[in-house]
């Protein structure tokens, strides 16, 4: 059985199971002795620890899949003349997709009006983390220690490094050549860690949802439904119709032979709620399946993880005028405009960790004059959402990695329409 259809299973039972102790959790006719098992033992013990050491697992591998795969992909393309159009592109397409994504979700979500029929509940209180201001992203993006910047995790400072470093090693002559060549064998053994640790992929999606379901339950998505829907429709139109317009206009590809090429994706985005933790598998998928070169994809792939989150930007959408109908605010015309640019930006400066879309948020919602803590109506059925727009995110990755991979002549076509590619991450 291939290790998609593995996953796609481990999520089923584990969103039944997680189910399931949910409501035997909640019966008041449950022996202490069994609550305490199950909960204790079962759901705070053996599920958490596997999922948990899944996650661990996977961003292990982000810091150093990043920097090889960017210093492979900078130093490859040789003279910046090919790293100038690759970064123009890429950046246009991340931030055009989602300018669009929140725009849509505003569109449908004035049209639908999900928060006119709900009664404003005791809002509990929310503490929002503060997203940071997008001139200090700016002003922090080169490191001043790269050493600091990979141990903190710190994306974007790992991008720059890479990128001059490649840089540098295209422009170093022999021994430029050498350090290039032990970068693209430290990526091959970088890439086979990927798979081997994609064979953790069924337990650990299993654990992390029958964990999650355990908490919250199928019920929370019921109290909020009609936001809930109205995020979900959008990110299912957003990603089956604005992204193969785009691979079937700009790169002239089938997106139906991507669609399915991305499953396992999906299920790691689904089940992590993170681009971060997803990028490996990304990565992995858009060069050996989808067939897209290094020297685009170790750059547009790992910038996209961090910068490019169209999901969120439309469950930003959707939660500010759910809030503002909620709270009988009218947002005005220019209410609307600042949101799409705020929320386009603001998710730059963030990191691609499960409810950063939260944060972020609050950033929208602050600078729209709307407020902040309408967020504690949508927390409750936040993370189920989050785990669907994180899945967004890393398609709309992978769509511009084929987009500018086409149009730069670093794009195989044979991988791409071979089904069997790299079978073996699913
Ligand atoms: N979980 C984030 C990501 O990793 C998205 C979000 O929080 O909205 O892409």
């Amino acid at each position: 059985m291939s290790l998609t259809n593995r996953i796609l299973i481990a999520m089923v039972a584990g969103i039944l199971l997680g189910s399931l102790l949910d409501l035997i959790l909640d019966s008041s006719g449950v022996a202490p002795a069994v609550h305490t098992i199950i909960q204790d033992y079962l759901v705070n013990g053996v599920l958490d620890l596997v999922g948990r050491v899944f996650i661990s697992s996977l961003k292990l591998l982000v810091v150093p899949l990043v920097l090889v795969s960017l210093i492979c992909g900078s130093s490859s393309l040789g003279d910046s003349a090919r790293m100038g159009p690759i970064a123009a592109k890429t950046l246009v397409l991340y931030l055009s997709t989602t300018a669009i994504a929140i725009s849509i979700a505003l569109g449908v979500a004035v049209l639908v009006g999900p928060g006119t029929h709900v009664s404003l509940p005791g809002v509990a209180e929310f503490q929002v983390g503060k997203a940071p201001p997008l001139v200090d992203v700016l002003a922090n993006i080169v490191p001043s220690n790269p050493i600091a910047a990979m141990a903190d995790g710190n994306m974007l400072q790992i991008i720059v490094f890479a990128l001059l470093f490649g840089y540098a090693i295209s422009h170093a002559g022999d021994p430029g050549k050498r350090i290039a060549a032990f970068f693209r064998d430290l990526e091959e053994v970088i890439m086979r860690m990927v798979g081997i640790l994609m064979n953790l992929a069924p337990y650990g999606v299993f654990a992390l949802l029958a964990t999650l379901f355990s908490d919250m339950g199928i019920s929370a998505i019921i109290d909020l439904a009609a936001y809930f829907f109205t995020v979900l429709a959008v990110l299912i139109f957003h990603a089956l119709v604005v992204y193969s317009v785009l691979l079937k206009t700009l790169a002239g590809v089938s997106p139906s032979i991507m669609m399915k090429k991305m499953r396992s994706v999906w299920a790691f985005a689904f089940s992590t709620a993170s681009s971060g933790a997803t990028l490996p598998i990304t990565l992995r998928t858009v060069e050996k399946r989808l067939g897209v070169q290094n020297s685009v994809a170790g750059f547009t792939v790992p910038l996209g993880a961090t910068i490019n989150m169209d999901g969120t930007a439309i469950m930003q959408g959707v939660a500010t005028v759910f809030i503002a109908q909620v709270y009988g605010v009218d947002l005005s015309l220019s209410a609307y405009i600042t949101v799409i640019l705020t929320a386009t930006l603001a998710s730059i400066g963030t990191a691609a960790v499960p409810g950063v879309g939260l944060i972020t948020l609050a950033m929208v919602l602050g600078q729209a004059g709307l407020p902040v803590e309408g967020i504690a109506l949508i927390i409750g059925v936040d993370r189920l959402l989050d785990m669907v727009r994180t899945a967004v995110n890393v398609t709309g990755d992978a769509t511009v990695a084929v987009v500018v991979g086409r149009s730069e002549n670093q794009f195989d076509e044979q991988i791409y329409l071979n089904p069997k590619a790299d079978m073996d991450t699913g």
